[in-house]
């Protein structure tokens, strides 16, 4: 006889009982098939959304970084190389604007405390991409933005088909210097959220982008190990430097995993909550969180990766930005009808009084393209100035 008495059965079952298997619902979060899943759901659900001239034979793909192949990440390099070395369309008048590159940068920069917690946030960057892949085009890449799929990189983002310092990625991280961790005051927020130091914190010294030089900026560098940030005294000015990174995986791990990213799509149902947790705004998030959206930002950290006003300056921020982009894809086409409206005023947190959002409203990045859309001409990535899909 196995259990010689109930007593010892029930020792028996609480042992096993401390040991859950996970269920497939798990599995399939952790793994990131069920992201998957809505990815596919939104692929479909897009057929039956063209509008204008956007239709299946033009349709265009966005495909995760590491599925292009490699003579594509190459092409899709010496575009980016193409657009640091055209020149500015400020024509000098902000002088450390020195090529089209910097000149998304300073757009980026100018119109910060605008875009970001916000009712234009999601709809400002889909366009803000959307053009930084015309000026790829315009280089002669010939392909489409790829995105950064954060889930696949938790366990150890140096390694990363996107940071491994080869010849096909976006650069490696950062020279290890010694250094304390981030410590950030969020909106709203009294206490930092205090941060473990990531494995860089220098000059991003292997891959394609060793050599860049910064210009623009910085405006709000966090200082390490305190919660103090500093600033050029003028963030215009040709403040030149070199690229730093300091990858992180526990934030990227912590705040953009897969589970992280599932739960968003899934559990939020107005344009409110959703880009309010997805930007950890803490109006909307019951633990003081950076949202999916900042852990992909402060995962790359250095400068510019840890300075919201000139985190554009890092090549890889269209990658991460285009994974924003697909989640928004994700999420508005469960319910497409109900998830094309705005939601929040004009200034950053509410923190000045500013007027409501409106999809009238016009998105506005000149010089980098003058043409301008409004809002609601912006939702549909198969419609208006759109035609694209991700898988
Ligand atoms: C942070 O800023 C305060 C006020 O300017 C200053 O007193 C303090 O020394 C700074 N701390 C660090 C670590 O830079
Ligand atoms: C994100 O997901 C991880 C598991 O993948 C979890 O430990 C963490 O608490 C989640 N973060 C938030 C802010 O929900
Ligand atoms: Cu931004």
């Amino acid at each position: 006889m196995l259990f010689k008495s109930s007593a010892c059965l029930t020792a028996a079952l609480s042992v096993v009982s401390a040991f859950s298997i996970p269920s497939f619902e798990d599995f399939a979060i952790d793994s990131g098939l069920a992201l998957s899943g809505l990815n596919s759901v939104a692929l479909l659900k897009s057929y039956a959304n063209f509008q204008g001239t956007c239709n299946p034979l033009n349709l265009k793909i966005r495909q995760e970084w590491r599925t292009l192949s490699k003579s594509k990440r190459r092409e899709y390099i010496a575009a980016v190389k193409c657009v640091q070395a055209k020149p500015s369309n400020f024509g000098g008048s902000i002088p450390g604007a020195k090529s089209e590159f910097d000149d998304f940068v300073w757009i980026h920069l100018a119109q910060t405390m605008n875009i970001h917690l916000t009712g234009t946030f999601l709809t400002w960057h889909r366009y803000y991409i959307h053009v930084y892949e015309q000026k790829l085009q315009a280089c002669g890449y010939n392909g489409n933005l790829p995105y950064w799929e954060w889930g696949l990189d938790v366990n150890s983002l140096k390694d990363s088909p996107v940071f491994d310092g080869s010849d096909t990625s976006m650069g490696s991280d950062g020279d290890y210097i010694v250094h304390e961790g981030l410590q950030l005051t969020l909106p709203g927020e009294t206490a930092p959220l205090i941060l473990p130091p990531g494995t860089g914190g220098g000059c991003v010294t292997k891959g394609p982008f060793k050599d860049m030089k910064l210009h623009l900026g910085p405006v709000i560098m966090p200082v390490y190990g305190s919660p103090n940030t500093t600033g050029a005294l003028d963030p215009s000015a040709d403040n030149e430097r070199c690229l730093k990174r300091d990858l992180n995986s526990y934030i990227l791990k912590t705040y953009s995993s897969f589970r992280n990213t599932t739960k968003l799509i899934t559990e939020t149902t107005t344009m409110e909550t959703f880009q309010g947790v997805l930007q950890g705004d803490g109006r909307y998030t019951d633990t003081v969180s950076l949202g999916v959206h900042g852990g992909g930002h402060f995962s790359m950290g250095g400068d510019p990766g840890g300075d919201a006003f000139i985190s554009p300056n890092d090549p890889a921020f269209y990658l991460h930005h285009a994974q924003v982009d697909r989640l928004f894809w994700m999420w508005q086409m469960q319910d497409y009808n109900n998830r094309k409206n705005v939601a929040g005023n004009n200034f950053f947190f509410d923190l000045a009084p500013s007027a409501a959002v409106t999809v009238e409203d016009y998105i506005n990045i000149a010089p980098l393209t003058s043409t301008q859309y409004k809002i609601k001409d912006l939702m549909n990535t198969v419609g208006g100035p759109f035609c694209y899909v991700y898988i």
